[in-house]
């Protein structure tokens, strides 16, 4: 018997029962159904097989037929059926695209002829959030980038895009009403690097390219730290900056330079900037870009920051914090923050925290991620030292930091987001892997750190825990078939020697 875990799959489905035979796929396959995702399925097939699919519109023997049908799976979920010919049937049209993604992985390649194996796929999430972030403000990565991004992280079945904003180094989205900052302060970045800025109908773009991936758009403007960047742009805006001892030892071993307030700060030191929080003017540039924000961003959420605050007072901080959150709600919008904004007593209801810190919670970190649940919000797991796509994979690995951890492949795959707090199991939402990009110089190091880790993230947040080979022995022969499709595609994938990849 073939076991379902063998498929080349992932992230590995809750159920699945294989056959013995094969379905080829040909020039004469025909695609029945009149969903977006019949042409993905079109370009995906003829992408990975050059082979290009017809469409019809009556029952042909050996045709792919997809359809939704909200009874036959639930949201995101799908059926997915090889034998005469497949059916796909999605809960919902997510659900569809993911059986499409499915589809795409099981095409293989056999002296020339491209088939499909014998199979039933009953599959849904096990989380309803399982999140990607990219920091476009260390390294500024363009809309072509973004898209890329998009197209590589929807099909291991991601659903958010959380895209980080501005930081101390740069500025990277248009607002209209406070011009200076995309004027002034986009144009810097990590190490003097080149930066950039998306004007709002690139964001639009963007948007929509994830849109029609089923991924939500998270804009995240970092307040009240992280701020150097809005200061060349608007000094009134922020403090003089705050110097720790961390930063000064920092840039001294890196050979970087330390912020000076008005001019573009091009080191890796965090927790030297603050808007002030006491002026009413911070709070009207806060409803402003909130405002402009929520105009263009139709997912339900804004992130508001709150990492590593160090130059603020903690009173200060946690007074920013309530407005802050306040003021996205007024915008008709959920509030997402960083988990140190739990600190704040009256944080505003039902704001998502995002936690980062580590499988082992140290300091305050736990209390403050529990806060946001006890204030009727929930939480997103980015465990700094398991999700954190930036860490290296080994310690002498070219790119990537060493802070949280060294994150091989196997770590990444090997940790429980419900067993880090102490909070009902419905309050963890779901899992987010931020990529941050001050060692990614180019998208081609923002991929190597990427991919494969990844897939190991999508398979803890979307493979149900006792579905049959969720186990890292499983995982790595399943992750190793992801090898041909990445080459093919130009995806600069890391060939962790931990993997058995595979040929072709
Ligand atoms: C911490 S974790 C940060 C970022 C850095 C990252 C580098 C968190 C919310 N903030 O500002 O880019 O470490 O790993």
């Amino acid at each position: 018997m073939v076991l379902p875990h063998s498929l080349p799959l992932v992230p590995l489905p809750s159920s699945a029962s294989v056959g013995v035979g094969r379905l080829p796929i040909t020039e004469s396959t025909r695609v029945i159904g009149d969903s977006p995702a019949t042409t993905q399925l079109k370009d995906a097939v003829a992408q990975r097989t050059g082979i290009r699919l017809t469409a019809s519109d009556v029952a042909a023997p050996g045709a792919i037929a997809l359809r939704v049908d909200g009874t036959a799976a639930p949201a995101e979920g799908y059926r997915l059926t090889v034998a005469d010919g497949v059916e796909i049937v999605g809960g919902d049209e997510a659900g569809l695209f993911y059986g499409v993604q499915t589809l795409r992985q099981l095409l293989s390649e056999d002296g020339g002829a491209w088939s499909l194996p014998h199979v039933e796929i009953v599959d849904a999430p096990r989380f309803p959030r399982r999140g990607v972030m990219l920091d476009v403000t260390r390294h500024f990565f363009d809309v072509t980038e973004v898209k890329r991004f998009i197209d590589e992280t929807s099909a291991l079945k991601f659903n958010h895009l959380h895209l980080h904003l501005s930081d101390d180094q740069g500025w990277r989205i248009h607002i209209d009403s406070w011009p200076k900052l995309t004027e002034l302060s986009s144009a810097s970045a990590a190490d003097g690097d080149r930066g950039g800025y998306y004007t709002q109908d690139d964001y639009r773009e963007i948007v929509a390219y994830a849109t029609a991936h089923h991924m939500i758009v998270i804009p995240e403007i970092d307040l009240p730290g992280h701020t150097h960047a809005i200061g060349v742009a608007y000094p009134d805006l922020v403090e003089e900056p705050v110097l720790n001892d961390g930063l000064v030892s920092q840039a001294q071993e890196l050979g970087q330079p330390l912020p000076v307030k008005g001019e573009p700060y091009l080191g890796w030191g965090v927790g030297h900037s603050s808007v002030r929080i006491h002026e009413e003017r911070t709070y009207d540039f806060v409803r402003d870009v909130v405002r402009e924000l929520a105009e263009i961003t139709p997912g339900p959420y804004i992130h508001i920051g709150g990492d590593e605050s160090l130059g603020t007072p903690q009173a200060d901080f946690d007074l920013f914090a309530e407005k802050a959150t306040a003021i996205v709600v007024e915008a008709g919008k959920i509030p997402v923050a960083w988990h140190e904004m739990g600190s704040a007593a009256d944080i505003a209801t039902g704001t998502v925290g995002q936690y980062w810190g580590k499988t082992t919670p140290e300091g305050s970190h736990a209390e403050e991620a529990e806060h946001f649940v006890a204030r009727g919000g929930a939480l997103i797991m980015s465990a700094a030292d398991a999700a954190y796509l930036d860490m290296k994979y080994t310690p002498d690995f070219p790119l990537g930091l060493t802070w949280a951890a060294v994150i091989d492949v196997q770590r990444a795959y090997s940790w429980e987001p419900t067993a880090i707090l102490d909070v009902p199991a419905d309050a963890i939402l779901g899992v987010e892997a931020p990529l941050w990009s001050e060692t990614t110089r180019t998208y081609a190091d923002v991929e190597n750190l990427v991919f494969p880790r990844a897939g190991a993230l999508a398979e803890v947040a979307w493979s149900p825990q006792e579905a049959p080979g969720r186990s890292w022995e499983s995982f790595r022969e399943r992750l190793a078939t992801l090898a041909p499709q990445w080459r093919q595609r130009g995806v600069n994938f890391y060939p962790a020697p931990e993997i058995p990849w595979a040929a072709q």
